[in-house]
């Protein structure tokens, strides 16, 4: 869940909504249904819904001419009065080297991969592309219902969540928080999986949100441990981005991982042991260096430790939520629930 309150525009919440695989040609359609069933709940105009459908089908039929399969997820923006829909698709194929070339209508040398794109081009509000030679294909495309007024995407802070393969529940929440310059993010993985994990880290994003500005990191995750009482647990981690100070403050209990990215470094950040809402110790702040344009990455264990500035060239100047998907694709397992947050320093 992302609140956007930037002063350049309406708040906007962006959710995720659908996971599909996208293993063969038939899956375009499930694709496309669901992407018009979920603009028919967000009020799209038939015609526009229309056109959503469309650049979904040619979304999705290009992962799988041109990657052999992939994903993509549904999210869902709404403003205060408007409406959109953002498509995303994540594969692992050989990356389309040229983006550019292969925007333009007519370009072949990628089978149907141009013509398609030449359509989402067209038909897309918003669309980003990270598709490095060897890597894969991030694509993060916007459909606005009305297209005279945009429901812009949160520039500077993005999340992602996906269930354990067979779950409909995802067991790991975020939330994203702004106040001027100051980003607030929480990453809560509930203990399990489903369901009832799905309502402790609920539970502990309702908490958080509900809150006023916390004094600290470690306050924030002292309420988070009491709001979570009579719940399974979770392991959470929760960060202040403070760039007029220079610095991101970082507290967290159990398995969150938590790591400043700047240029061509990586740094871990500590967690602490115990479980939120169960048993947990005396906590604290650590206190980070938040050079301009360092990124901050929270994530839970769904994802492996093995990502990095060197492992995907070029990847962290990107939007939070490429940066997200792409670590998503390159260290997310199957086999639990994942969720991963990004925020940039505000400048
Ligand atoms: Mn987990």
């Amino acid at each position: 869940m992302v609140e956007v309150t930037a002063a350049t525009g309406p708040p906007s919440t962006a959710e995720d909504v659908q996971w599909l695989r996208v293993d063969d040609l038939s899956a375009a359609g499930t694709v496309r249904r669901a992407a018009e069933g979920l603009a028919a709940v967000l009020g799209f105009p038939p015609a526009r819904a229309a056109e959503l459908g469309l650049a979904a089908t040619e979304i999705a039929t290009n992962v799988v001419r041109h990657a052999g399969g992939g994903s993509v997820l549904l999210r869902s923006l709404r403003g205060a009065r408007t409406t959109a829909v953002e498509l995303l698709a994540v594969d692992r194929g050989p990356g389309m080297v040229d983006v550019a070339a292969a925007s333009r209508d007519g370009h072949t040398t990628a089978g149907t991969l141009g013509i398609g794109l030449g359509a989402i081009v067209r038909l897309a509000d918003d669309l980003e592309i990270f598709s490095p030679a060897g890597v894969g294909t991030v694509l993060v495309a916007r459909f606005d219902a009305d297209r005279r007024v945009p429901t812009p995407a949160d520039p500077t802070a993005a999340g992602l969540t996906r269930p354990i393969t067979g779950e409909t529940a995802c067991g790991d929440a975020y939330l994203i928080r702004h106040d001027g310059e100051r980003t607030l993010l929480l990453m809560c993985d509930g203990l399990g999986h489903g369901p009832i994990a799905a309502a402790a880290s609920q539970r502990a994003v309702a908490a958080l949100r509900g809150q006023p500005w916390p004094v600290g990191p470690d306050r924030a995750v002292a309420t988070l441990h009491a709001a979570l009482s009579g719940t399974r647990g979770a392991a959470l981690a929760v960060a202040e981005l403070d760039p007029v100070a220079g610095v991101v403050r970082l507290c967290g209990v159990g398995n969150i991982a938590a790591a400043v990215v700047h240029r061509e470094a990586k740094r871990s950040a500590v967690s602490m042991p115990g479980v939120a809402g169960v048993r947990m110790r005396a906590v604290r702040t650590f206190e980070y260096p938040l050079p301009e344009g360092a990124l901050v990455v929270l994530h839970s264990d769904g994802l492996t430790g093995r990502w990095g500035p060197s492992r995907i060239d070029g990847l962290f100047t990107r939007s939070p939520l490429v940066v997200a998907a792409a670590l998503l694709a390159e260290a997310g397992i199957r086999h639990d629930d994942a969720g991963v947050v990004v925020a940039r320093a505000r400048a």
